[in-house]
């Protein structure tokens, strides 16, 4: 049996953007609207270019399913390029600070940075969205939910306390397209977005997600490779543009004695019934983990975006050639993606969940991975 796990191929500009999932157990249903709404999503929020007006985002799922069912094979998914014209798409000899232009082309042993910047492109993001919400399938069936939104744009900060459910923060998070759940705060950021573009200009933020419902024991703290929260990490820095991950109160945390830092642990027999097992906390400031395990706690992850580096007004740069110096090019850009980076963090986060949830209760088919659940919580409860 494969563990789950999945991989990506595509370029910015070629035919299609591909990714291969295996290990997905037999009789899981998958929900296309759930996973076309994800994409449609992932397109959206306020500060894309024009790229996204000219894309359709939706899954065409190759393999591994049938009559929208997983028979447990290798799937694999197709997601279409519209904007395919990677073969005659000008070479870039002036690479932007910031992208992959300049570490590729020497790597690759080019001056042209096309190659490099088709294949480092965020339009991959488009495919872990796809992985990520087809594992979403699997994680609700079992009650675990997972909400993105974003925390923050440039210098506004959204104000998200105490925490809302996940219904909730989805209802709030959709209703602007900040993809912020505070209502004023996503107006701040749309404007900031707007003045960024004048001033031809860029900006990043903090996108946050959250795991409700996941119980605890998910991940190990026996092997550094299957900490959950490192896979968590990994995942999310390797996102374009991500530059740093924190868990709980994270970088804060360095600033407190312990005492204020740890959630002491309570036991309440009433909850013995829900995911905690009955063991409660008053605060979550680890996020949710501990010795590299899910402990009943909400899941809080955060990442950081820098701002896009293809900028309107350029930067000073160096042309491969000739090496005299030249201004990064321009085509066209995302002014922000960190409202679509919130969706891509979302379902990065979703897989690696799913991924641990399968090491922990993993089988051939969707009826025995029930059994082994509802197993270790009736044992765990128990003890
Ligand atoms: C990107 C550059 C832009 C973005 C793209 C990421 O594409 P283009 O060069 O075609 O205008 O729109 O993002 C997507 C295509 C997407 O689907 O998110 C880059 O250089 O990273």
């Amino acid at each position: 049996m494969a563990f789950l796990e999945y991989r990506t191929a595509g370029e910015s500009h070629g035919q299609a953007l591909i990714v291969l999932i295996e290990g997905l157990p037999s009789g899981l249903t998958v929900d296309f609207d759930l996973v076309n709404g994800e994409m449609r999503r992932r397109q959206g929020g306020y500060g894309r270019g024009g790229r996204m007006k000219i894309e359709q985002d939706k899954v065409n799922i190759l393999s591994g399913i049938r009559s929208g069912v997983t028979i447990g094979s290798p799937m694999a998914v197709e997601v279409t390029n519209e904007d395919w014209r990677i073969d005659t798409a000008p070479e870039v000899h002036h690479p932007r600070p910031g992208h992959a232009d300049l570490a590729g082309s020497l790597k690759w042993l080019t001056t042209d940075c096309r190659s490099t910047l088709e294949r480092a492109s965020a339009r991959e993001t488009a495919a872990r969205v796809a992985a990520g919400a087809i594992s979403k399938c699997l994680l609700q069936s079992f009650g675990v939910e997972v909400v993105g939104f974003v925390r923050a744009i440039g210098p506004v900060k959204a104000n998200i306390d105490p925490s809302p459910t996940p219904d909730e923060l989805r209802t709030q998070r959709d209703a602007n397209e900040a993809y912020c759940p505070d209502g004023a705060a996503a107006d701040k950021m749309i404007e900031a977005i707007r003045q960024a573009k004048v001033d031809k200009d860029t900006l990043g933020g903090i996108v946050e997600v959250h795991v409700h419902g996941l119980p605890p024991g998910v991940g190990s703290c026996f092997r550094w490779q299957d900490k959950l929260d490192a896979r968590i990490a990994g995942a999310m820095v390797s996102i374009q543009a991500f530059k740093g991950v924190e868990m709980g109160d994270g970088f804060a945390l360095a600033e407190k004695p312990g005492s204020q830092v740890h959630d002491a642990i309570y036991y309440d027999s009433r909850m013995r019934g829900s995911r905690n097992l009955g063991f409660t906390r008053k605060t979550n400031r680890l996020g949710g983990f501990e010795g590299g395990m899910s402990n009943g706690q909400p899941l809080i992850v955060r990442g950081v975006m820098k701002p896009i580096a293809t900028l309107l007004m350029g930067m000073d740069s160096v042309n491969l050639k000739t090496k005299a110096p030249q201004r990064s090019d321009y085509e066209r850009s995302d002014v922000c993606a960190v409202p679509a980076a919130s969706v891509v963090a979302e379902n990065v986060v979703a897989f690696e969940v799913a991924r641990a949830f399968c090491e922990k209760f993993g089988a051939d088919t969707m009826n025995e991975m029930r059994a082994a659940y509802d197993f270790y919580m009736e044992a765990a409860r128990n003890l």
